[in-house]
């Protein structure tokens, strides 16, 4: 790459995997879409345009810390190294175990797989796939004989039907919509179906939704398997390369579609549609795999497209879309406990012993390590008595996270390697370890369609911060394995990866990648974006079209299965059906994504979304509070009142955090109920009971510094000038203006402020040297103000803080609808009510809303049609 070039790289989020334009210069980084990357050809989403703005050093973990106590990297990991060796010693090679993610680079677990497999011994590594893919992963692997996902992105275009099942795409793969979006508008006869019992913004681009009772998925397909079959549309010459077809075929037929709570005639419309077009893909995610009976869905969807030979050619198969970055490349090198690597599998004898002479391994684990659910289980009972987690976040995004939380506190020794010591998990650990973060770094990931990018370095890491697998490799060392655990960088480490994957293919498996065994350095920092398998004869392509498969009998399998209901029973005491997901700006625990302003202005606060007869019913006011309860937890969270959900259904984002708003741990509600083939927890189908928070007051506040409230309810977001709260408690404190100087910790600050005692109204501002410092507005509703327009003041010479809106000449832009270009919400609706704009097009042209990465067309479009509806009731 000459000088001066921008720096090619991978997106830091999502499994889309979309390549970066990076460009380090005075005024920090500039990020760009890559126009030749072939997973989005320039196109970004909001997440990826904001990239920049999540870089700084702010937060970050700069240096080790033992015990609280910063140090340096020797003594470190000579302390970790011998922790581990003492508990293996004293308590066997089980009693240790990592729990690492599917946002570590290829190379990164690579090396913690080895670790813990090859030289440890012990097979408990689990990572948080388990919580995100691996149902997929285990139907995959029982239809397929291989985890391997068949097709490419390039189907989602070319086909006539996509199927989008448990699937909040336009804001969790918004790329991938936004590819999407664009071939149907090229060829409006695309056919776009949504199965998903909410109504989300995937269901603007969907010509038919279909609002599934939750879990009942498997119902919905064993009846298009029997529609199929009654319609005449398998596929007798694929058949010839399938084995159980009667088998699956009589479970289909025993299961009543009813129980999908659909109207017979939305079925048969959406039955007769698949039946007719040869051309589908069924895209499924979460609303699929997080469930007690994800494994069966995912085979319950592969069956049809087995039973009817559409698999693996252009603009058919089944596609699973992965959640991180690198869910993929995880799979590949065997990061779950089950898995040995390159997809070959711990329990076969003769892969054991090729993998162990690859590595000259000590000692290798001949049985499947805990899952993540009893891996936890396993810390909470003493059984695991050394534990290193690496790049995730448990104490917040496990089911039942109060008692995972607790159960980490309890271990004898923990390990945190992150970026950022601001995590609930990190606060718990004996030893924390700084990692270089995404930009900081080399190596690879491996996104949904199988192509491998290259991650590449663009900023110097702060501080000492490593990369991980040189914390691994350095643990690895000092435990004793000097030569296995040598290397001088991650492209050595490729090089081995992917020698490995050549002795794999050699025992039939799929993943091989042994044409890049002998990469060079060079070749390896200019690798592009490749699909695999990259061998000597054939590089990326789909696969099973040709009826191959890697079973023992070389024959894909269709399996039988049935419909369950959840393992959750909703009853009188906690009557709602409590499903969790994300929101389009922001990314898990909110790490990277909640340090930009931008991203933090389009959905400040953890919610409930609640139907309005549920909501009325339970005397629950509109932007109110509502107490959720489970039999696990508590939550505060706002509420949202809104059709998009059904009654006797609740919806919760997964995003907040200690760190953020402790009361809107969503995880600490859900049972750690789990898949009984791939160990994935049901997160999407809880049971909780609703009732109205009952407020003695509620606040919002802004801030300069970071301020930590201390009452029954809060949020905090960034803002650009500082932070914002949402506040709510129980009790009034005695006198809010000491309440407030402790808050924001101004003992001394110039106050101004305003108070209506009758109708409980205090507002508070803080200014220091004359400029505003901090203003809090308390009142006995939820406190309506702008927002906005209060974080701007904040540093400024403001003169009347305190009336909380912007004077008459300065219209109040309402919540930020486009996070790209800073639209808010009042904005565009007075552009729709003057007239002015009568479209989603038109809108980009007048305001710029949705013209650049359109993550936000759907709620624009959402605007509009409420705004007609208005109109027409008129
Ligand atoms: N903005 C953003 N994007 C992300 C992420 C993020 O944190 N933020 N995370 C990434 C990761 S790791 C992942 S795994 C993906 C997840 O991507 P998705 O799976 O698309 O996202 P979720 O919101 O978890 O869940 C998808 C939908 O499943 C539905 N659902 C719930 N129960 C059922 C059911 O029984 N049947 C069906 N058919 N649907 C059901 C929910 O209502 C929800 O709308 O997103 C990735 N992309
Ligand atoms: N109820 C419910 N729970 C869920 C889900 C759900 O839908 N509903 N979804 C589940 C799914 S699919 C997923 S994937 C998980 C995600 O849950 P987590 O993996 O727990 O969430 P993240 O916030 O992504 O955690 C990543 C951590 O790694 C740190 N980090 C960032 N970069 C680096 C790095 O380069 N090196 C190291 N060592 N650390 C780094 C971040 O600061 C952060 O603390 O949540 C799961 N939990
Ligand atoms: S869709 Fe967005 S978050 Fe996902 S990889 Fe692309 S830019 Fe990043
Ligand atoms: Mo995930």
């Amino acid at each position: 790459m000459a000088e001066g070039e921008p720096i090619r790289s991978t997106c830091a989020y999502c499994g889309v995997g979309c390549g970066v334009l990076l460009t380090p210069g005075a005024e920090g980084l500039s990020v760009a879409g890559d126009p030749d990357h072939p997973a989005n050809h320039g196109r970004l989403c909001s997440k990826g345009a904001a990239l920049a703005e999540t870089v700084g050093h702010a937060d970050r973990l700069l240096h080790p810390q033992v015990d609280g106590i910063e140090t340096g990297w020797d003594r470190a990991l000579d302390h970790v190294a011998e922790r581990f060796r003492q508990t293996l010693r004293e308590h066997g090679p089980d009693s240790v175990a990592f729990y690492v993610s599917g946002q570590m680079l290829t190379e990164d677990y690579y090396v913690a797989n080895k670790l813990m497999k090859g030289f440890i011994g012990s097979a408990n590594i689990d990572t948080n796939s388990r919580l995100c893919m691996a149902s997929t992963v285990a139907g995959h692997r029982r239809a397929f004989g291989t985890d391997t996902v068949p097709g490419t992105y390039e189907d989602l275009e070319e086909a006539d039907l996509v199927v989008l099942v448990g699937s909040n795409l336009a804001w969790c793969h918004p790329v991938l919509c936004q590819r999407l979006a664009a071939a149907k508008a090229a060829r409006p006869g695309l056919r776009v179906v949504n199965i998903d019992p909410r109504r989300t913004p995937t269901c603007d681009l969907a010509d038919l939704h279909l609002p599934v009772a939750p879990g009942e998925d498997v119902a919905l397909f064993n009846g298009l398997l029997a529609a199929i079959d009654a319609r005449g549309a398998t596929d007798a010459a694929y058949l010839a390369h399938v084995e159980g077809l009667d088998a699956a075929l009589d479970t289909a037929r025993a299961d009543d579609p009813a129980r999908t709570g659909l109207d017979a005639s939305l079925l048969e419309r959406f039955y007769g549609l698949w039946c007719r077009t040869e051309k589908v893909v069924t895209v499924f995610s979460q609303g699929v795999n997080q469930s007690t009976s994800g494994t069966d869905k995912v085979n319950a969807i592969l069956n049809c497209h087995l039973a009817t030979g559409r698999i693996g050619r252009p603009g058919m198969g089944p596609f699973s879309v992965t959640g991180q970055p690198n869910a993929m490349g995880g799979r590949e090198v065997g990061g779950l406990a089950n898995m040995l690597a390159c997809h070959l599998e711990l329990e076969d004898p003769v892969a054991r012993a090729a993998v162990r002479d690859f590595w000259d391994a000590p000692r290798m684990p001949e049985r499947p390590g805990r899952k993540a659910v009893e891996l936890f289980r396993g810390v909470e009972s003493g059984a695991i008595r050394a534990l290193w987690i690496i790049n995730t976040n448990p104490a917040v995004s496990m089911p039942e996270a109060d008692r995972v939380r607790d159960a980490i506190a309890a271990c004898p020794f923990t390990v945190v390697s992150d970026i950022t010591a601001r995590t609930d998990t990190a606060r718990l650990a004996h030893v924390l370890l700084p990692a270089a973060a995404w930009g900081e770094k080399d190596g690879t990931v491996t996104n949904s369609d199988r192509t491998i990018s290259r991650q590449r370095a663009a900023l110097s890491a702060p501080g000492t911060a490593r990369p991980d697998w040189a914390i691994l490799a350095g643990v690895g060392q000092r435990m004793g394995w000097v030569r296995a655990f040598d290397y001088d960088g991650p492209a050595e480490i490729f090089r081995e990866h992917a020698t490995l994957s050549g002795v794999a293919a050699r025992l039939g498996r799929d993943f091989d990648i042994s044409a890049l065994s002998d990469i060079s350095d060079a070749g390896y920092a200019a690798l592009s974006p490749v699909r695999w398998p990259v061998t000597a004869t054939r590089t990326g392509g789909r696969f099973f079209g040709d009826g191959r498969f890697f079973t023992p009998s070389g024959k894909g399998r269709m399996v039988p299965v049935s419909a369950r209901a959840p393992a959750s029973v909703a009853s009188a005491d906690y009557p709602f059906r409590f499903n969790t997901g994300r929101i389009r700006d922001q990314w898990h625990t909110m790490t990277r994504s909640g340090v930009s302003p931008r991203l933090s202005r389009h959905l400040a606060e953890p919610f409930l979304e609640i139907h309005p007869d549920d909501a009325t019913r339970l005397g629950l006011a509109p932007a109110g509070l509502a107490d959720v309860t489970s039999p696990h937890g508590a939550c505060v969270l706002r509420v949202l009142v809104t059709d998009r959900v059904r009654r006797g259904e609740v919806f919760a984002p997964i995003h907040w955090t200690a760190e953020t708003a402790p009361s809107g741990r969503v995880d600490a509600l859900v049972a750690a109920e789990v898949d009984p083939v791939s160990g994935q927890p049901e997160s999407k189908a809880s049971v909780v009971s609703v009732a109205p928070f009952q407020a003695a007051w509620h606040a919002f506040a802004v801030s300069a510094l970071r301020a930590t409230p201390r009452c029954e309810y809060w949020a905090r977001a960034r803002s650009e000038k500082g932070w914002r709260l949402e506040l709510a408690g129980r009790a009034r404190p005695m006198d809010w203006e000491a309440t407030a100087r402790a808050l924001f910790d101004l003992p001394d600050a110039t106050v101004q402020s305003v108070a209506d005692p009758a109708r409980g109204l205090t507002r508070l501002a803080f200014s220091e040297n004359g400029r505003l410092v901090a203003a809090l507005f308390v009142g006995l509703e939820p406190v309506a103000l702008s927002r906005e327009h209060l974080a701007g003041l904040l540093g400024d010479a403001a003169e009347t803080p305190l009336s909380g809106r912007p004077g008459a000449d300065m219209p109040d832009p309402g919540p930020v609808l486009c996070s790209c270009l800073n639209v808010g919400m009042n904005t565009i609706l007075s552009a729709i009510e003057s007239g002015d704009a009568l479209s989603v097009e038109q809108i980009g042209t007048a305001l710029g809303a949705g013209t650049n990465c359109g993550s936000c067309k759907p709620e624009i479009a959402a605007l509009l049609s409420q705004a007609a509806a208005k109109e027409a009731a008129e």
